[in-house]
């Protein structure tokens, strides 16, 4: 079984994350997402609107994941990649050259970013 790993904020789920996720899990058989904790947005200084729990139940409907760890922190990667067998690393090409040091552990693969969507710009539209 190919697994693969991928990592994110996924606040207020869009087009753009589902067509990641889609292509990542295309990759391999088994498809775990690192869901940043509210914790760890702050640390990442991106406030979500909806927390960790909403957040995580809007992946749990997707058949595309399979299984859901909390992110907590910037370093956990190596050893989740270890822990949970992971064959290749995933992110979006926003993130291209940033985790190449996971290539000692497993394949790294940048897939290109879904122009025209992002959270932000949903944010703006609701609260402006
Ligand atoms: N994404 C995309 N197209 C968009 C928006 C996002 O392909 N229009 C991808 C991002 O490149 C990322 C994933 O969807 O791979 C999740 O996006 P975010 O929730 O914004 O993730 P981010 O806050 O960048 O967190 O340790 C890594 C970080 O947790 C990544």
């Amino acid at each position: 079984m190919k697994k693969v790993i991928t990592y994110g904020t996924y606040d207020l789920f869009h087009w753009g994350h589902l067509r990641l996720l889609e292509r990542a899990k295309e990759l391999g058989d088994y498809l775990i997402v690192g869901l940043s904790t509210d914790e760890f947005n702050s640390l990442k200084n991106k406030n979500s609107v909806d927390s960790y729990e909403k957040r995580k139940q809007v992946l749990e409907t997707l058949d595309l994941v399979d299984e859901i760890i909390p992110e907590e922190n910037w370093e956990q990667k190596i050893e989740d990649v270890k822990t949970h067998q992971v064959d290749i690393f995933v992110m979006g090409d926003d993130w291209e050259g940033k985790f190449d040091y996971l290539n000692e552990y497993c394949e790294v693969i940048y897939l290109s970013r879904t122009e025209g969507i992002s959270t932000t710009q949903i944010k703006k539209e609701m609260f402006d």
